[in-house]
C-alpha cells in the first residue's frame, strides 16, 4: 500500500537529499509531510505536487502528527524533542542524529552490514542512522570482520565541512573567499576555529578525556552495529576544507599475517563498495571527484612493510548520502521489506 511519509528537517543539508531519494524510490507514497524546526513556508515540488514545510512549532495536536515512517534530519535537539512524541503516535522514526543511537530500545543500522538487527518492530519505535563517518567504515570493514580476527583498528578521518550542515558549507565558503581577497574573513560561528585553508583536530565538545564526541561515536557505534563490545578501535577525527565527502585513513592489525591478495578479492567482492584495485593505474578516490554516490570508494590497500598483520586502506564516501539519506532511505525499504510499517 501507499505510505504517508513525513521529513522533519526537509529544508537541510540532508533532508533535501533524502526528497530528492524519496522521489526516485520506487516507495509508493500516499501523502507527504515537510516539517522544518525553522519558519517552514518554503515549497517543494515532489512527484507533480507542491508541498508546503510546515513549521515544527506549529504542531498542536501531536496525534496529527501520525504517519508510516518519519525521517528526522534536523540534529540532536530537534530528535531529543520530537522523536519519542511522533514515535508514540505509531509512527516509525528513521533518526539521522545522536540522540537515540547508544540506547538499547534502538537498533542502529547500517543495512549491508547488520539487517539482521531489524527483523521485529523496536518497542521504542525509532531506529536509529549512524554517524555519517561510522557508515562509511563499517560498510569497508564488514568483509574483513567477517573474515578474520581483528587485534585492532586505528583510523583518522578527514571530515567534510557538509557534515555541519548547510551553514558549515557556506562558512568555509565565504573563509575561503575573505582568504583569497586578502582579509582575516568572518569568525568561526560553526567551527573551533576558520576552516578555510586550515585543519581542524576536533570535531564536538572534548571531554575530559580528551577524546571529542565524533571520535567517541565512531567507537561506541562500530561496537553496536558489529555486535562486538570489545572491538579495539580508536580515532583522531579532522575537519579538513572539502564541502561533501568524508575520507578515513584506517590501519587494521589482524591477529595472523594477512595476505593482501585476499582482502583485495574480498574488497572487490563487497556489493557497495568500490575498490581502487592498483594506485599506479586505477588510483584512489578523492572526495572531490567521487563516483557513484551510493558507494563506499577503497583505495591505497596495502600492508604495512614493516608488520605483515597490518593492513592500510583509504575509505572516501559521500558523507550527505551514503553517510545519511541513502543509508536512512534503505533502513526504510528494510523496515518495510520485514513487516515494521503500521498497526500490526
Ligand atoms: C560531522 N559526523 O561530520 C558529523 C555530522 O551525529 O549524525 C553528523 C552528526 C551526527 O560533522
Amino acid at each position: 500500500r501507499a505510505l504517508d511519509i513525513s521529513v522533519v528537517g526537509a529544508t537541510g543539508a540532508v533532508g533535501t537529499a533524502l526528497i530528492k531519494l524519496l522521489e526516485k524510490s520506487e516507495i509508493a507514497i500516499n501523502r507527504l509531510r515537510l516539517f522544518s524546526s525553522g519558519s517552514g513556508a518554503r515549497q517543494f515540488k515532489f512527484r507533480d505536487q507542491t508541498y508546503l514545510v510546515e513549521a515544527l512549532r506549529d504542531i498542536g495536536d501531536i496525534a496529527d502528527t501520525k504517519t508510516d515512517i518519519a525521517f528526522f534530519c534536523a540534529g540532536d535537539d530537534v530528535s531529543a524533542k520530537w522523536g519519542a512524541p511522533f514515535a508514540s503516535q505509531g509512527t516509525l522514526v528513521i533518526d539521522n542524529s545522536n540522540s537515540f543511537r547508544m540506547n538499547p530500545d534502538v537498533p542502529l543500522i547500517v543495512p549491508q552490514v547488520n539487517a539482521s538487527s531489524l527483523t521485529v518492530r523496536p518497542p521504542s519505535r525509532i531506529v536509529a542512522n549512524p554517524d555519517c563517518s561510522t557508515i562509511q567504515l563499517v560498510r569497508a570493514l564488514k568483509p574483513l570482520i567477517a573474515t578474520f580476527d581483528i587485534h585492532q583498528i586505528i583510523l583518522t578521518t578527514y571530515q567534510a565541512a557538509s557534515g555541519m550542515g548547510l551553514l558549515g558549507c557556506k562558512e568555509l565558503l565565504n573563509g575561503a573567499q575573505a582568504v583569497i581577497e586578502g582579509s582575516a574573513g568572518p569568525p568561526a560561528e560553526r567551527f573551533p576555529v576558520p576552516l578555510a585553508f586550515n585543519v581542524i583536530p576536533q570535531i564536538g565538545e572534548i571531554s575530559r578525556e580528551g577524546v571529542a564526541i565524533e571520535e567517541r561515536k565512531l567507537v561506541q557505534e562500530s561496537r553496536k552495529i558489529f555486535g562486538m563490545p570489545h572491538l579495539q578501535l580508536t580515532a583522531t577525527c579532522v575537519r579538513v576544507p572539502v564541502k561533501t565527502g568524508h575520507s578515513e585513513a584506517v590501519y587494521v592489525e589482524f591477529d595472523d599475517h594477512v595476505r593482501l591478495e585476499q582482502v583485495r578479492e574480498l574488497l572487490a567482492n563487497e556489493p557497495g563498495v568500490r575498490l581502487y584495485a592498483d594506485e599506479i593505474r586505477d588510483g584512489y578516490p578523492t572526495p572531490r571527484f567521487l563516483g557513484d554516490p551510493a558507494d563506499v570508494h577503497v583505495g591505497q590497500v596495502r600492508v604495512n612493510p614493516e608488520n605483515p598483520r597490518g593492513l592500510w586502506m583509504w575509505v572516501v564516501a559521500d558523507n550527505l548520502q551514503v553517510g545519511a539519506a541513502i543509508n536512512a532511505l534503505l533502513i526504510a525499504q528494510l523496515a518495510i521489506a520485514n513487516n515494521l510499517i503500521g498497526e500490526t
